[in-house]
């Protein structure tokens, strides 16, 4: 199986990135020739580390030829995968969850070096691939469908669900190969192939990541070449994605503005779309809250990530009678908390991804100072990093509480950066009422002891939410549940439950077992006899 893609021509070899890279066998996939389709001149993409903004690898972006062949060759292999039975096909998401186990180290500080999140998440995020891995092993002995009762006599009704062909994948910086995960296992135990464009920003552990798929391949063997590829580059390979017919489900993950650019042309082909684009997660802190939970619970899901998930909470409602503690304590956090290197011991907020992502924080911020809001915090912040001083190309902050008396315009926008607006509430109508008026659905909570309250946010009068939590922040949910959520979030649910059906063509098929032919809705069209 080869890797139609890419050519690394230059990691230096002082850097930590080389040896990961080489452990993980990215050398080895790049150095394969790359497919049918002739070398191509296209443009090199420089891969950055966040950490201190050097350069860290340079790869070369997927030519639109190279692209075309690797859907093609999916969707062959596609045609051979369909056919082996589930349980087998989960085999090679078993094997593919052991080759995660054995690096899990390496591909984690990867991801870290990647993205700039800590070394514990980092570490988390190839948790959250082995978590899926390990649902899909048993979704792949439990593919199920329905045997519904028909009206007529001697006949069966039922649901048969059968492989969809390509799944096509784009994946933001911020989860560069867990979100990749939960469309890849459900998608291959289902029996698709899958071919993958991770975000120009974070393509190393997407490379690991396939490096580590081919391994379990081989282990497995029997599996078509080409059932999973992986393109580089940017948005021209995610357009081809999005229009090629060879291609019957999209999932993409990323801005609300970029689902605005591939919904529409997805849906001009009736292509599939499974979209998981911006949040704008609010938390509401009611009067009877436990406050050390709480706070602990705001912390991990407002500053975790550097504030760069799209579950990051940022929004924190709070009842006007604690509003001062609260604030006063979130404070005491948001200056104490360790801003730096994320492979450091201590460290819980590393850098923003650029210095795009830094120019939308500063004017983020600006904009809320404008309309009179209280900024604490947000500030740029010199780190020095186990290598050196981190450069002016790194962009490490200072996370910011933005006490806002309402709704402004800037709140009511994601701004991918640490940033938490907090706001005070009377009645808890009025506290769900503001939750619910932003554009955005994906994630929420309710910190509460008071089991009115806490099923109110939960009822069809609460939180409009795709995800709604009690007592836990916004961020960091499970595998096992479905992942996703409303308005300009997309629609879209990932991973548990029974997402997988998305992956899957549903078929009704009505059996006759007996010898006469009943027409449904008791339909008469006797023919004569003779005349048939
Ligand atoms: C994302 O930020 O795109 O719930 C995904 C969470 C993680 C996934 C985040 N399990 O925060």
């Amino acid at each position: 199986m080869t890797n139609p893609v890419v050519l690394l021509d230059q990691v230096s070899p002082q850097d930590e990135a080389h040896p990961l890279l080489a452990r993980l066998g990215v050398e080895q996939i790049l150095a394969q020739p790359a497919g049918s389709a002739a070398p191509s001149s296209t443009p090199e993409l420089p891969v950055h580390t966040p950490i201190t903004g050097q350069v860290i690898a340079r790869l070369r972006e997927t030519s639109e030829a190279e692209a075309s062949d690797a859907i093609e060759a999916a969707h062959r292999a596609f045609l051979v995968w369909r056919s082996v039975p589930p349980p087998r096909r989960g085999e090679l998401v078993r094997v593919f969850g052991e080759e995660l186990r054995a690096e899990a180290a390496a591909l984690g500080r990867l991801v870290t070096l990647e993205t700039g999140k800590i070394l514990s998440e980092g570490l988390g995020e190839v948790q959250e691939m082995i978590d899926i891995c390990t649902f899909a092993v048993g979704l792949s002995r439990q593919l199920e469908g329905r045997t519904i009762a028909s009206e007529r006599a001697d006949h069966r009704m039922m649901e048969t669900w059968h492989p969809l062909g390509v799944v096509g994948v784009i994946s933001a910086f911020n989860f560069p190969v867990a979100v990749w995960s939960w469309n890849a296992a459900l998608a291959l135990v289902c029996g698709n192939a899958v071919v993958w464009k991770p975000s120009e920003k974070a393509p190393l552990s997407a490379l690991a990541t396939h490096a580590l798929f081919l391994r379990a391949a081989a282990k497995v063997g029997g599996v078509p070449p080409g059932l999973c590829a992986v393109l580089l580059g940017g948005v021209r390979l995610g357009e081809l994605l999005v229009d090629s017919p060879w291609i019957s489900l999209l999932s993409a993950t990323g801005s609300t503005a970029m689902g605005r650019a591939v919904a529409p042309r997805l849906a001009r082909r009736f292509g599939r779309a499974l979209l998981e684009l911006g949040g704008n997660n609010a938390a509401i802190v009611c009067p009877s809250a436990d406050l050390d939970l709480t706070l602990r619970a705001v912390a991990f899901a407002a500053l975790g990530t550097a504030g760069q998930r799209c579950t990051t909470l940022r929004r924190l409602i709070v009842h006007q009678s604690i509003y001062p503690e609260m604030i006063q304590r979130l404070k005491q956090v948001y200056r104490s908390v360790v801003v730096g290197d994320p492979r450091a011991a201590g460290t819980l907020v590393g850098p923003l991804i650029d210095q795009r992502s830094y120019a939308a924080m500063q004017a983020a911020l600006q904009e809320a100072r404008s309309h009179g809001a209280q900024v604490t915090g947000g500030e740029r912040v010199a780190v020095a990093t186990a290598d050196a001083e981190a450069g002016n190309a790194a962009f490490y902050v200072r996370p910011a509480l933005v006490e806002v008396a309402d709704q402004i315009p800037v709140v009511k926008r994601e701004t991918f950066a640490p940033i938490l607006y907090v706001l005070p509430y009377r009645e808890l109508e009025e506290a769900i009422a503001l939750h619910n008026d932003v554009s955005q659905g994906l994630s929420s909570s309710i910190f509460t002891l008071n089991m009115r309250e806490a099923e109110q946010f939960l009822s069809a009068s609460g939180s409009d939410c795709g995800i709604a939590n009690v007592n836990i922040g916004t961020s960091g949910a499970e595998i096992g549940g479905a992942f996703g959520g409303e308005k300009e979030t997309g629609g879209g649910r990932e991973s548990g439950s029974d997402a997988w059906k998305q992956y899957m063509r549903r078929a009704t098929n009505t059996i006759n077992y007996g010898t006469r032919l009943p027409l449904a809705q008791g339909v008469s069209f006797e023919i004569e006899p003779g005349q048939g």
